[in-house]
């Protein structure tokens, strides 16, 4: 593999994130990318779970970074499948969320883990280009790069206040778009394989060299076999392990609007109406023990059964 050290060397740079196993969709972009005639590569993190045949998407990543010098980032995906190795005794179940998350595990190799454990969280290059997951203090945290988050617009302009570099990357809203401020800039780069960009098109950025030697971004919205992706999961083995989860992401893909949280906003919903309790991911009562009857009636309130 080819390492990414001196992006101002180039003048073209491709930047990929939020794969999530769709593989034909990162295919399509890598291509688009091939014809604009890139020189290098930028990821920024969760390259799998969720989609089928993870190894398909690992080949495709090995194999672009064969041809162009590439940086790897570590995505909260990524980190949930390091974590799990550490952790055994942390039972991870067939059934909803976490049925994908097994999925995925199963078919990793150690030298893929290896792999994702030496990709940093967060780098700063020497010409101003800072690359993170979600923000550079959190894998996990949300920026509002289009400005569609009312709860996390503040945040974001204070990211670009604080920001030394000119230039931040990030990923994990599968949102794209870029904000800019005082001569700084971040820019979401969207996702490949779950873009929540309200159409079918994956989403990636270019970044093109300036004459005064910065970056000019520039958004992509690429076209690929949407159905033949949604064929891929009906026939893999997630349909079986993690069938809700499933159908909400083959929605996801379908149409651009994201299905996976309607269906977490709807289960919890439903599943607090007969307990009377209040249900999330962190505390007491954790999602993935709300029963499969409730996921199924969720399923199909929003539409997918
Ligand atoms: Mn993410």
């Amino acid at each position: 593999m080819l390492t990414l050290t001196r992006p101002q060397a180039c003048q073209t740079i491709g930047v990929i994130s939020d794969v999530h196993s769709n593989y034909i969709a990162l295919e399509a972009v890598l291509a688009e990318m091939e014809r604009r005639r890139i020189e290098a590569l930028l990821f920024l993190g969760d390259y799998i779970t969720d989609g089928p045949s993870p190894q398909r998407t690992l080949s495709l990543l090995r194999e672009a970074a064969d041809r162009y010098p590439s940086f790897f980032i570590r995505g909260n995906r990524e980190q949930y499948l390091l974590h799990h190795a550490q952790h055994p005794e942390e039972v991870w179940e067939s059934g909803t969320s976490q049925g994908a998350l097994l999925y995925t595990f199963q078919r990793l190799t150690p030298e893929d883990l290896l792999w994702f454990q030496r990709m940093p969280l967060c780098h700063s290059f020497t010409d101003g280009i800072v690359v993170c997951h979600g923000s550079p203090a959190h894998i996990s945290e949300l920026l509002s790069v289009d400005g569609s988050n009312s709860e996390s617009n503040e945040q974001t302009q204070q990211w670009i206040r604080q920001l030394q570099h000119p230039l931040l990357l990030c990923g994990h809203t599968h949102r794209q778009g870029l904000t800019q401020n005082n001569g700084k800039t971040i820019v979401g780069a969207g996702s490949v394989g779950l873009p929540h960009n309200h159409d079918a098109l994956a989403r990636a950025a270019l970044l093109h060299r300036t004459k005064d030697g910065g970056f000019e971004p520039e958004l992509l919205a690429v076209p690929y076999d949407t159905e033949a992706m949604i064929q891929a999961y009906h026939q893999s083995e997630l349909m079986e392990m993690s069938l809700y989860w499933t159908l909400a992401n083959c929605q996801f893909i379908r149409t651009g609007h994201n299905y996976t949280w309607r269906l977490i906003r709807k289960v919890t919903q439903l599943a607090s109406e007969e307990y009377g309790s209040s249900i999330d991911q962190t505390k007491t009562f954790p999602l993935e023990s709300i029963p499969s009857v409730f996921w199924e009636e969720a399923c199909r309130q929003i539409g997918l059964l």
